[in-house]
């Protein structure tokens, strides 16, 4: 059973190199922690990324609704991500065809496949989005430095998606010529996906408060990787809307941490 298994063995079973970094990375850093640094000022993302670096194993970004984007604020995020040693997720849920999905990754401002090591896509349009994602980095290798994180289950109340769709979703994530591109599954339970060499990042992730008022669930820390399968919990106003972040940060990631060891353990 995949979550039986230690983040250190399973990195030997991935398919992305992407995936094989972040299941190492995890491992040594000891955190399976992601902040989701939803803010839309570039320094405050710098700044909350600074303090948060040392527990996170992942940063996750929505770039679109940063006000002051900039290539300095993206240099910097590098930076920050190289000396607290983690990786950048832009959680832009690619959803087009091919063609556009290229151009949206590859393109305009935000250029993000130049500096996202990660990215998330829908699965809605089929295998067509991973060949149009990969499309953007050209030939040769470095589809090897870059992976995608397919979602196959949302944490919105009343979302549309049904078993069929999870099923192909999962069928997309693990046959076929591009799974080396997939790093992973976005999801919400641990029976959407069996393969080890996958990482489950799970969002609505909260110690209290249930849900938002915009249709937000949350589970705890514990509830998410003991009963849901998460590799990953990603946090965001757990963590943003806390007096001290860093404090908030560090809590978070201990009890995330301490869950996957009971998991593996028991
Ligand atoms: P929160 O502040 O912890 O609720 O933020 C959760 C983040 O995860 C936010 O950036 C969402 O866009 C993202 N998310 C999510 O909440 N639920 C999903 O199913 C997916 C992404 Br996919």
């Amino acid at each position: 059973q995949r979550t039986k298994l230690t983040y250190e063995s399973r990195a030997n079973l991935a398919k992305s190199a992407v995936a094989k970094r972040l299941f190492n990375l995890m491992a040594s850093k000891q955190t399976n922690l992601c902040l989701a640094a939803d803010l839309t000022k570039a320094d405050d993302i710098l700044d909350i990324a600074d303090k948060c670096g040392p527990h996170i194993c992942l940063l996750k970004t929505h770039v679109d609704f940063v006000e002051d984007f900039s290539e300095g604020f993206i240099t910097n995020l590098k930076s920050l991500a190289k000396r607290h040693n983690f990786l950048l997720m832009e959680d832009r849920k690619f959803a087009d065809i091919g063609n556009t999905v290229s151009l949206q990754y590859g393109k305009g401002i935000y250029k993000i496949s130049s500096w996202a090591d990660l990215v998330t896509a829908h699965t809605l349009p089929g295998r067509s989005v991973l060949q149009g994602l990969k499309a953007a980095l050209g030939p040769g290798d470095a589809s090897k430095e870059r992976g995608v994180f397919l979602l196959a289950e949302m944490s919105a109340s009343g979302n549309l998606i049904d078993d069929k769709y999870k099923e192909n979703s999962n069928k997309i994530a693990t046959e076929g010529a591009d799974v080396d591109f997939v790093a992973g599954v976005v999801c919400q339970s641990s029976k959407t996906f069996a393969f080890p060499g996958l990482l489950q990042l799970t969002p609505g992730v909260k110690i209290d408060e249930s849900v938002d008022k915009l249709g937000q669930q949350y589970q705890t820390p514990e509830h998410v990787i003991q009963e849901r399968g998460a590799d990953i919990g990603v946090v965001g106003r757990g963590i943003l809307q806390a007096s001290n972040v860093e404090q908030a940060a560090q809590t978070y990631r201990d009890r995330l941490w301490a869950a996957y060891k009971d998991r593996v353990a028991k």
